[in-house]
């Protein structure tokens, strides 16, 4: 397809509650989107990188330059077929896979739109529902978080993921297992410990988790191999995963049973169908990780969770946990048995509204094709 034009904005949305990891806690959110234009259609995508970069070292500040200077002129000079020729295209520049894949998604969208197809099913996936779980943030107290858990499970969420960090770990999750023997439940370091503490992270087997995500360094996978072999929880990794040779080398040193995948992180779909499949090789269980997104992103994740090997409920959960109201039509909605079902719509089955992104966009640029760049 011909692409005519690609903006980029920054929106600003007040989250519905404040979210905390074991890097720092946030109020709202700054987002990245990108729209394309061209053979009468626009494709949106949302740009995952954080306001600071704590959970990896790309940020919202590298992103805009990165898009603004290499990646949308690569598009827009060249042109692509289809979304699947974007990392070939992007494959230059290094790294910026969050940049990356907001423009990659774009287009996948828009051809999608084109096509009249659903994106789910250009995107190769099968399944007509979707299974949600939740990630909580770190409390203010024990009592609050153990709130938060009824909450969600009175919505019917089928996962419950408490963050955890040194100091907020094993006194929590021996407070929700006196209180829910029996719930699946997962916890995510995001890096906060480190192989000293085998020791103490071997205490985590007492309470039967689905799995510890990124307990050790967000760089590393060799060292979570040493880790797996000396805990019984199931690693899974998050952070360490940027594309499909990461996955292959993760699962040869058996350095986790499970993969997180976040279509951000791993540059777009193009690489996180890479992964999902040397997953599924390995008979390894995948799942979508979030990014607190809009319901750009948000609808992303839906459509990428249709694959065969998301085996395990993802981040992916409604609208209005995050948001009082989202930038989409309909709202991010989940049943009462904990599912989200798959739209048969060309496209997402989620329409952006322009009315609400333009009232939340701050800054804006477009970029027109045959123009000096
Ligand atoms: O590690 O999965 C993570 C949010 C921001 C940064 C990193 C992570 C998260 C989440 C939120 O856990 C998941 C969600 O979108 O609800
Ligand atoms: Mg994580």
């Amino acid at each position: 397809m011909k692409i005519e034009s690609v903006t980029l904005r920054e929106i600003q949305m007040p989250l519905v509650h404040f979210f905390e990891t074991s890097f720092g806690r946030v109020y709202g959110r700054r987002i990245l989107l990108v729209s394309v234009e061209g053979d009468g259609v626009r494709g949106w995508g949302e740009c995952v990188a954080g306001e600071d970069p704590f959970y990896s070292p790309e940020w919202i500040e590298t992103a805009w330059p990165t898009i603004k200077r290499y990646l949308a002129p690569a598009l827009l000079k060249n042109g692509v077929e289809s979304g699947r020729e974007c990392a070939a295209l992007f494959a230059r520049v290094r790294g910026h896979n969050m940049a990356k894949a907001a423009l990659e998604n774009a287009v996948w969208d828009a051809e999608a739109r084109q096509k009249q197809q659903p994106l789910w099913k250009l995107l190769g996936g099968t399944r007509r529902e979707i299974a949600c779980g939740v990630s909580i943030g770190i409390q203010d107290s024990p009592e609050q978080l153990l709130q938060k858990i009824e909450t969600e499970l009175a919505a019917g969420y089928r996962r419950i993921k408490i963050k955890v960090k040194p100091g907020w770990d094993l006194n929590v999750l021996e407070k929700i297992r006196a209180r829910w023997a029996d719930i699946v439940l997962s916890v995510d370091a995001n890096s906060a410990y480190t192989l000293d503490q085998t020791e103490h992270l071997r205490k985590f087997d007492a309470y039967h988790l689905l799995m510890i995500e990124q307990p050790l360094w967000n760089d590393e996978i060799y060292l979570h191999a040493r880790l797996q072999k000396a805990i019984q929880t199931s690693i899974c990794l998050d952070e360490s995963i940027h594309h499909a040779r990461d996955a292959d080398f993760a699962l040869e040193t058996g350095a986790c049973r499970i993969i997180n995948i976040k279509v951000g992180r791993v540059g777009g779909f193009t690489e996180a169908k890479k992964i999902h499949d040397v997953a599924q090789q390995h008979g390894i269980p995948v799942w979508c990780g979030g990014m607190l997104e809009s319901g750009v992103g948000r609808a992303h994740n839906i459509a990428l969770s249709t694959l065969e090997n998301f085996r395990l409920p993802g981040d992916v959960s409604a609208s209005k946990r995050y948001w009082k109201e989202d930038i989409i039509e309909p709202q991010v909605e989940v049943r009462a048995d904990g599912m989200i079902p798959i739209s048969d719509a060309p496209g997402t089955g989620y329409r952006v509204r322009e009315d609400l992104v333009q009232k939340f966009t701050v800054r804006e640029e477009t970029w027109r094709a045959g123009t000096t760049l």
